[in-house]
């Protein structure tokens, strides 16, 4: 799944912009809204999730289809030997895309990226409607999983198990593009080094290549001097007194995949920016190049007001200026793939990602507490609930996030779901298929689930499967509220029982308090400023004394949206070391403070 790329043999047009917009509220067959302009005059923004933009309860807890539509002129210069295509980055949680009166694709998975050939139903210099329905619905058969419920007045309401606000929509880009006949269907590189020379092990595939028609690979470094260069479509390049892609100090080299005519003509040409570095787990150690690295940093969301999970640039930057300024070195994706920019914004700037995929809330044992009573006298891994049809949709999730994600130097763990009810039994006949799945898409990185505090090392069924132990902990907060002094024995105790059992790294995935911001307490009150710096230096205090804890990333970076429904939430998450417009509470010059001291030790 190569990111549409405007080089000297593809071009790519933005089709970002303003919408027209429309809810379906019956039947999106019978309707067919496709067929003709849409009906009313709303118009709504890409990317963006729709959900805040309108203040028409209607549409902002709609379940079901919605439908964007817009004009798209094929550029007159595009020849008829080429292939064009539409890349829809999301589409929340289902797309479809109609040319016209064509329907031409469906997709399911809210947060992974996928084309529409539109070459046989356009013409180049002529205009095309083009619609795209999404939906929003989520069942025990998608990737997270929900439950829709119909009401007495027959309209449908959305349950879900996980903490976050169900944004829907096209909250990334849309594209058209070229691709030249003859072209690089896909490139993968794995990067190694011996010595004081990096190797880059690449394959690429390709369409279909006439006699004599081969594939070349240049490599560039980043003043733009060629350092190697191979042919065939599988090799390796070795790069001499290579520059490392490190932890705060990123190197990128471009890796330039051609294909070329017998007669040596360039047909198609390809760039993959790759970071040399090498990933390894040994015994409780991270290593990254060869050295042990320890987490810093935030689980994090895509989560702004009115835009939703829109992807935008300016919030980006500003995210990764506080990252720096909070002496920050990596982020978790959770509880989704984000946008691809944000993953070669982290690749460029030698911040480290967990990359997660959407695999969040399969657990009915929390959400029997939290959420509503549901499923709570039935079991989480079963046919009624989560089945072998969820874990065909989660090992497509897995795909589509390997696929997209293999080649960020950024990414050094994978983690296949996040707290998943893994002391229940079918945990385990669950996810070793995944972690197999996982493993064989790409041998290259370690992979990891994130643990939820309900099963711990005495009874949890899978954590031997993964690399390293990921815990999300609220010691002190969900348990022990307030008390910090139980909280920080219980919590170094279980700390101590983990690595006892399993030998293993971990990395504190999740740790944090609700915290309102200007809220003081000299009493230090659960939600207050206080509070929040005091269960921190608590957490701190006990991975200090733990050595098999290499990461701390704290929940959350910013305050964030969740569902409405939840008595335990105001206006949303309130865990933010930042507000949801990112301004910084109390605790945010503790952590620059701690994490600066971490940086000097590493
Ligand atoms: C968790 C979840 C996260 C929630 C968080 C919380 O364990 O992984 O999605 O937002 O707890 O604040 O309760």
């Amino acid at each position: 799944m190569l990111r549409p790329q405007s080089t000297a043999t593809r071009d790519l047009v933005s089709l970002d912009g303003v919408w027209k917009f429309a809810l379906v509220r019956d039947s999106l067959e019978t309707e067919a809204p496709w067929t003709a302009a849409l009906p009313g005059s709303l118009e709504a923004p890409v990317p963006a999730s729709y959900n805040d933009i309108f203040l028409d309860p209607a549409i902002h807890n709609h379940v079901g289809w919605v439908c964007y539509q817009r004009r798209v002129v094929v550029p007159r210069g595009w020849t008829r030997d080429e292939r064009y295509f539409l890349r829809i980055e999301a589409a929340t949680h289902k797309g479809r895309v109609y040319i016209n009166d064509t329907f031409v694709t469906e997709h399911v998975g809210g947060y992974t990226p996928f084309d529409a050939e539109v070459t046989q139903l356009v013409r180049p210099g002529e205009a095309f409607r083009l619609t795209i329905a999404v939906n929003n619905e989520l069942t025990n058969t998608t990737i997270p999983p929900g439950i829709i419920r119909v009401e007495a007045g027959g309209q449908k309401r959305q349950q879900y198990f996980h903490d976050f606000y169900n944004y829907a929509g096209l909250a990334r880009s849309v594209w058209l593009y070229s691709l030249p006949t003859k072209h690089v269907a896909d490139v993968t590189v794995v990067t190694d080094v011996q010595g004081a020379t990096g190797i880059l092990r690449y394959d690429v595939q390709t369409s279909e290549l006439g006699a004599g028609e081969t594939v070349h690979v240049t490599v560039r470094d980043e003043a733009d001097a060629v350092v190697g260069e191979a042919a065939g479509a599988r090799g390796a390049v070795h790069i001499d007194k290579a520059t490392l892609w490190k932890p705060g100090a990123a190197y990128l080299y471009q890796l330039c995949a051609e294909v070329r005519s017998a007669a040596g003509a360039m047909l198609d040409t390809y760039s993959v920016a790759t970071g040399i570095r090498t990933v390894e787990v040994r015994g409780t150690q991270f290593l990254i190049n060869g050295q042990p690295f320890f987490f810093t940093g935030f689980g994090k969301h895509e989560d702004t007001a009115i835009r939703g999970k829109g992807h935008d640039p300016a919030y980006m930057v500003h995210d990764f200026q506080l990252m720096d300024w909070i002496n920050a070195n990596s982020f978790r994706t959770s509880h989704y793939p984000y946008a691809e920019e944000v993953m070669d914004f982290a690749d460029r700037h030698g911040i480290v990602v967990i990359d997660e995929t959407p695999a969040v809330g399969l657990n009915l044992a929390v959400n029997s507490g939290f959420f509503e009573g549901v499923g709570k006298d039935s079991c989480t891994w079963s046919p009624e609930f989560i089945n072998d049809d969820t874990r065909a949709a989660h090992a497509a999730s897995i795909r589509e996030l390997v696929a997209r994600d293999k080649n960020h130097a950024c990414v050094v763990l994978w983690s296949i779901a996040n707290e998943p009810s893994t002391n229940e039994p079918g945990a385990r006949e669950y996810f070793a298929p995944l972690v197999a799945l996982a493993r064989e898409l790409d041998p290259s990185r370690p992979v990891a689930y994130i643990n939820v505090m309900f099963a711990n090392y005495d009874d949890d069924l899978v954590a031997d499967l993964f690399d390293v132990v990921c815990l999300n902990r609220y010691y002190g907060w969900y348990v022990h509220t307030g008390d910090l002094a139980t909280a920080e024995a219980k919590f170094e105790a279980e700390l101590r029982g983990w690595d006892r059992k399993y030998g293993k790294p971990i990395i504190m995935t999740e740790y944090g308090a609700d915290t309102l911001a200007g809220l003081r307490s000299f009493y230090n009150a659960p939600w207050s400023e206080d509070f929040q710096v005091s269960y921190y230096n608590m957490c701190h205090r006990v991975h200090d004394r733990v050595p098999a804890v290499v990461g701390e990333q704290v929940w959350n970076f910013a305050d964030f949206q969740t569902a409405a429904s939840h008595v335990f939430r105001v206006d949303g998450n309130k865990k933010g070391i930042f507000t949801r417009d990112r301004k910084p509470k109390t605790i945010a010059a503790v952590l620059r403070a701690r994490w600066s001291q971490k940086l000097l030790d590493q």
